[in-house]
């Protein structure tokens, strides 16, 4: 795969099993990206190392999860101009994951963070594709494909359901 565009970076090794979404959404499209441990709390200079040098090393995009007190998406968006995707996550030391949704939704004015739902990696792996699609026509095309694939599985659900014989309601479409 070539050089990185989307930097996947996570509070603990224990996000990891949610991050993953993101991670197989990607390498499942094969978009060059970078997964790493970095924590606002226990590695503060890394953190302002990771978020300062990520432009500079060809990221694009940068998606950012963490649990409880998760100051890190807030903090990586603080230090850098790139588009920063925070993940909230329902973590061991998070009382319900509202305080993780909220401690990384509730950014004052100028430092937006893209917040996705709780433990929603993957839609953050796919709204980082989207962004470098907005200029990127192989990765817009491999997103339009993904897309078409998602709406012919409804279809075939729709299908599937509708030939089970719940007909009663029967959504005819024109009919
Ligand atoms: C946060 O604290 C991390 O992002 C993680 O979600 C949570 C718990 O971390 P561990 O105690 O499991 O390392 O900073």
């Amino acid at each position: 795969m070539s050089k990185p565009q989307i930097g996947i970076i996570m509070g603990s090794k224990s996000d990891l099993p949610v991050m993953q979404e993101a991670i197989k959404f990607l390498e499942d499209q094969e978009i060059p990206h970078e997964v790493s441990i970095v924590s606002a709390h226990r590695t503060p200079h890394r953190m302002v190392q990771y978020a300062e040098g990520a432009r500079k090393r060809g990221i694009k995009v940068i998606i950012a999860g963490a649990g409880g007190a998760a100051h890190l998406p807030g903090m990586v968006a603080s230090l850098t101009t790139l588009p920063v995707i925070g993940v909230p996550i329902k973590s061991s030391n998070s009382i319900d994951g509202w305080d993780s949704v909220l401690s990384i939704l509730q950014m004052p004015g100028g430092v937006p963070v893209a917040t996705v739902a709780l433990d929603g990696a993957k839609n953050a792996g796919i709204l980082a594709a989207q962004i470098l699609g907005a200029t990127d026509k192989a990765i817009a095309k491999k997103l339009d494909a993904y897309k078409k694939e998602m709406k012919e599985k409804v279809e075939e659900s729709a299908e599937q359901v509708e030939s089970y014989g719940y007909r009663g309601n029967k959504i005819g479409f024109g009919t």
